[in-house]
């Protein structure tokens, strides 16, 4: 561990080093923005497939790292497959996302598995992970992930993605008892999977909280910081060498001591805070992660250009890992990603 500190730049960074150029790498690096990976998905049948496939699994992960050498792996998986590993149904609708069966009583959460049973499932994705430290080049760290608690359960919930997240929000209401029995189950998923990565490989992990933005006040704190600390602690406790990214997307004023609030070693930021701001208020406590607006990805140009520098400059003096605010969108260009990239690494 202590050499790979010294070696890999996106570990370093998370160690807490300033280094004269941050290491990169990409929301959705992965995707459909890629001609390689559309070649990949079809040839698995559908998303699923390619999820539950370690060698094609393993194969689009690499593409982004052949085509541009990102400082990062992270690989290719879903939040969701918790939920299915849990005994929730799962299929991908094309063209809509995902869909899930729903819980909104008791009944539902019964028949859900118990955390000791999600590996049945999820072997596969630690088969990929093993694959991935094979084969990935040496200066390439691999990220694990998970979705958070919160997050996951606004899915498990509706059934789908939702605009406001209002199923979740009512069950809170309606049903707390039920609501917080739902994250506690996938919170200790979570820990369990996220270790099972790390077992397997997984030099770092990341916990994806897409819809913390929707928690205000009391709630954040509740539903999105402390199962955030509470897999932390966790992970920290079984793997003390392996640093971990948190993510509370559009958190706001919520990410100042976010650091500090849950033990993560690096809060990644959406592009709807300024770099300036999470300077002064995120970096003073640790490395942060981001935070471009992947609209870039599509537009191109100066702009692009301008605002990569200008991010690289604003977050310079603390430990910093350039990423997007948020995934990659399908209609990106992947000559923008290059422009990206050349920009940050040019200094
Ligand atoms: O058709 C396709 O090929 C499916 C598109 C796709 C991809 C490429 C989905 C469906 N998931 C993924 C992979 C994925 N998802 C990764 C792989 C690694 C990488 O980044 O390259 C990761 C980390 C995720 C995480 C994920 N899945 C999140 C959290 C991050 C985020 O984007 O906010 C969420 C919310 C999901 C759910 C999900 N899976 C897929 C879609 C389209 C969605 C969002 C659905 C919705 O809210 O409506």
């Amino acid at each position: 561990m202590k050499d790979a500190v010294q070696t890999k730049t996106i570990l370093r960074a998370l160690a807490g080093e300033t280094l004269p150029t941050p290491p990169i790498w990409m929301m959705r690096q992965a995707g459909r923005y890629l001609p390689e990976y559309k070649a990949t998905r079809a040839q698995a049948g559908d998303f699923l497939s390619l999820c539950y496939n370690p060698e094609l699994a393993a194969e689009v992960t690499l593409q982004p790292i052949r085509r541009y050498g990102f400082d990062a792996a992270i690989l290719f998986a879903d939040i969701l497959l918790v939920p299915q590993a849990l005994g929730a149904d799962l299929w991908f609708v094309t063209g809509e996302g995902p869909r899930l069966s729903t819980i909104t009583a008791q009944s539902d959460f019964d028949v859900l598995k118990p955390v000791s049973a999600i590996h049945d499932t999820l072997n596969p994705i630690y088969e990929t992970v093993r694959i991935l430290r094979k084969e990935l080049p040496e200066e390439t760290t691999l990220i694990g992930f998970a979705g958070a608690p919160w997050t996951v359960a606004t899915y498990m919930i509706a059934g789908q993605g939702t605009p406001d997240q209002g199923p979740a929000h009512a069950l809170m209401q309606g049903n707390v008892a039920l609501f917080e029995a739902l994250l506690a189950r996938i919170t200790a998923a979570t820990i369990e999977y996220l270790s099972a990565q790390i077992d397997a490989g997984a030099e770092v992990v990341k916990i994806f909280d897409s819809w913390a933005g929707s928690l205000k006040g009391e709630a954040f704190q509740k539903y999105a910081v402390a199962p955030c600390a509470e897999i932390t602690a966790a992970i920290k406790a079984r793997h003390p060498d392996i640093p971990i990214i948190g993510f509370p997307r559009e958190a706001g004023d919520g990410y100042i001591g976010f650091h500090s609030k849950t033990g993560v070693d690096c809060v990644a930021l959406d592009n709807s805070v300024s770099a300036e701001w999470a300077a002064a208020k995120v970096q003073v406590d640790g490395c942060v992660q981001g935070n471009l607006a992947s609209s870039h990805m599509v537009t191109g140009g100066q702009a692009l250009v301008d605002e990569t520098r200008a991010i690289v400059k604003a977050l310079s003096n603390g430990p910093h890992i350039f990423n997007l605010g948020h995934g990659i969108t399908p209609d990106a260009d992947p000559e923008n990603v290059r422009l990206m990239i050349e920009t940050v690494r040019a200094g």
